[in-house]
Parts: C-alpha cells; sequence; structure tokens
C-alpha cells in the first residue's frame, strides 16, 4: 500500500518530530511516498538537492496520484497541505485528517466540514497510530 503523509513544511515545522514518529509508524504498514516531510532541516535539504519550486510541485502530485490513502497531520495550518487535500478529495482518495485540539488554530471548516475526509482528534502519539492502524485496515 502507497500512503501519501501530508504536514507542513514552509506552514511551519513545530510539529516535525511528530510528523517523523508518525511517518516511522506508517512504514511499518506500508510504502510512506512522502518521508521528507518529517526530515530535519528541509530548508537546507531542498537548498543541496536544487529542487525548483516547479518539480517539487510536479513530483508530489504525481505521488498523490500513485497513493492508495492519505493522512495529513493537519494541526499546523498549511498552504501546502490544504491543496495536497483539495486534490486528493478531487481523486476520491481516502483521507485521514490528524488534529490536535487546543492547538493555536482552529481547523480549518474546509476540512472538519468535509464529508470526504475523516477527522481523527487526538492528543496522544497512540490515539493517533491506533487511529492510522484502523484507517488502514479499513481501506486495504
Ligand atoms: O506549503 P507547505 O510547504 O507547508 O506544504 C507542505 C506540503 O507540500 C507537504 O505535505 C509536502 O507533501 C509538500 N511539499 C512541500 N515542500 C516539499 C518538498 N521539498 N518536497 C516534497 N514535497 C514538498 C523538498 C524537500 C526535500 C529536498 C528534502
Amino acid at each position: 500500500m502507497n500512503i501519501f503523509f501530508s504536514g507542513s513544511i514552509r506552514g511551519g515545522r513545530d510539529d516535525r518530530d511528530l510528523y517523523a514518529d508518525l511517518i516511522e509508524h506508517l512504514e511499518d504498514h506500508s510504502t510512506v511516498l512522502t518521508e521528507h516531510v518529517g526530515t530535519e532541516n528541509v530548508e537546507q535539504k531542498e537548498a543541496e538537492e536544487g529542487l525548483t519550486d516547479d518539480e517539487i510541485h510536479d513530483q508530489d502530485v504525481e505521488w498523490l496520484r500513485q497513493a492508495d490513502i492519505v493522512v495529513a497531520e493537519v494541526t499546523t495550518p498549511s498552504l501546502g497541505v490544504g491543496y495536497e487535500l483539495g486534490r486528493a478529495v478531487a481523486w476520491e482518495k481516502p483521507i485521514l485528517c490528524l488534529y490536535r485540539p487546543g492547538a493555536e488554530h482552529d481547523l480549518s471548516a474546509m476540512i472538519r466540514g468535509n464529508d470526504a475526509a475523516e477527522v481523527l482528534e487526538y492528543h496522544e502519539l497512540e490515539t493517533a497510530t491506533s487511529g492510522i492502524d484502523a484507517f488502514v485496515r479499513e481501506h486495504r
């Protein structure tokens, strides 16, 4: 199973360690197409690899097209994550959004109000990982 993990990069990296933990868990199940979302110093790596924004966009959309399911951590708002979710809805991909209530930003109505995306609210990592496991089982 190919999983597209979506999380903020230029929207802010406060949750980077959490993304890395979630990606590690997802990798027990399947192939995560977007491991870089949990990478440390992502801006530096971007510069080192010399990728243009066009290349990042096109590669990302291609990975999204190949994905069987999409798992997004949406607590830190990100334009890129919102865009990916919009395209995933249009392609009718199963979508699980993970959100920690009480964060600085309330979750967008465009996500919470979207019947095509399941939203799981959580505080503990274990709640998120067991929610992911159930979602994967449902869509395998
Ligand atoms: O607007 P944002 O940058 O917060 O958008 C984040 C979303 O865009 C993530 O879910 C990613 O899937 C996607 N994204 C943003 N930047 C990259 C990227 N940079 N590579 C792949 N996907 C990206 C290159 C990093 C790499 C050289 C380590």
